[in-house]
C-alpha cells in the first residue's frame, strides 16, 4: 500500500498536479510513513523523471515549473515533520543561491534551486536583488561549500565578478564553489570572472554541483 501511495506521489509530479502532490504526501504522513522516505522514493525520483523528460524534449519549461511548484508544496508539509523527529537529509552540499543584485529575474534561479533541492541539497534561496553582503553572511552562518549566482541581464552579470572579489576578500573564496548560469552568462564568462562552473539550465546545474563536490552524477 505505502508502495503504490509513494508511486502515486511520483507521478503526481509527472503528471503536473501539484494539488495531488500536496495531498497525497499529506496521506502519506497521516499513514505514518516517514519523511524521509517520502522525499527519497517519490519526491526526487519523480523531479529526476520530469527533469529526464525536459532534456531530452518532451516536457516544456511550464511542465518543469509546475512540478517545481508540486515539490516545494510536499517539502512544506515535510520540513517542519523532519524538524521534529530531528532528522535531516544526508546532503551531498550546502548552497546558498540567488539572483544578483540589481536583477529581479526569478523563474530560472528558482528552478536550480529546486532541482538542487530535489537531488538532496540543502538550499538556502536568497530570492532575488540580492546584495553582496547577503550572500556573504548566509555563507558565514551555514558554512555553506556551493554558491550559485544567477544573473539575466547583462548590465547585473558583472556583479558576479563582485561577489567573486569580494569572497577572496572575506578570506571565504577556498570554502565555497561558485556556479554562476542565466541566461546572458556563458562558460567563458565563468572562466573569465574566476568561477568554478557554469550551467547552461537546471538539469545541468544539479550536475555541475554534484561534480563540484565531488559526487558522482
Ligand atoms: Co526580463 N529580460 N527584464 N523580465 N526577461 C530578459 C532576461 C531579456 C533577455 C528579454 C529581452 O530583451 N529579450 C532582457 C535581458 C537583456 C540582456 O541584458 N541581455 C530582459 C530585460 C532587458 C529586462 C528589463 C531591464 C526590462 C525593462 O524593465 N526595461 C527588466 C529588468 C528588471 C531587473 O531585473 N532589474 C526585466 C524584467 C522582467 C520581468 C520582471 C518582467 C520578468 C521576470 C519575472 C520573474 O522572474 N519573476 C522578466 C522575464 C520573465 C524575462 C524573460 C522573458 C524570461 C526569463 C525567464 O524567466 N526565463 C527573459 C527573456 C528570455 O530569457 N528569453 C527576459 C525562464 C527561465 C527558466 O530561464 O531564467 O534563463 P532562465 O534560467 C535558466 C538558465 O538560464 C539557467 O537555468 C535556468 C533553468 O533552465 N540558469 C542557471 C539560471 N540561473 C542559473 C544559475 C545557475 C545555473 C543555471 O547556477 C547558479
Amino acid at each position: 500500500m505505502s508502495d503504490e501511495l509513494l508511486a502515486q506521489i511520483s507521478q503526481s509530479l509527472v503528471d503536473g498536479d501539484p494539488d495531488a502532490t500536496f495531498s497525497l504526501t499529506e496521506k502519506a504522513l497521516r499513514e505514518g510513513l516517514e519523511p524521509l522516505r517520502i522525499i527519497r522514493e517519490a519526491l526526487m525520483p519523480g523531479m529526476n523523471i520530469v527533469g529526464d523528460y525536459f532534456a531530452r524534449g518532451d516536457y516544456f519549461l511550464p511542465d518543469l515549473i509546475i512540478a517545481a511548484d508540486g515539490m516545494k508544496r510536499a517539502m512544506e508539509l515535510l520540513e517542519p515533520e523532519l524538524r521534529a523527529r530531528q532528522q535531516a537529509l544526508e546532503t551531498p552540499g550546502v548552497v546558498v543561491i540567488g539572483t544578483v543584485k540589481g536583477d529581479i529575474h526569478e523563474i530560472g534561479k528558482s528552478l536550480v534551486a529546486t532541482m538542487l533541492s530535489a537531488n538532496g541539497f540543502k538550499v538556502y534561496d536568497m530570492g532575488v536583488d540580492v546584495p553582496i553582503a547577503t550572500f556573504i553572511a548566509k555563507i558565514k552562518e551555514t558554512n555553506a561549500t556551493l554558491l550559485g549566482l544567477s544573473a539575466l541581464l547583462t548590465t547585473t552579470m558583472t556583479m558576479q565578478r563582485e561577489v567573486i572579489k569580494t569572497l577572496v576578500a572575506e578570506g571565504l573564496r577556498s570554502q565555497v564553489k561558485v556556479m554562476v548560469g542565466g541566461a546572458p552568462v556563458t562558460r567563458s564568462w565563468a572562466e573569465d570572472i574566476g568561477a568554478d562552473g557554469y550551467a547552461e539550465d537546471a538539469m545541468g546545474a544539479v550536475a555541475l554541483a554534484k561534480r563540484l563536490v565531488g559526487v558522482r552524477a
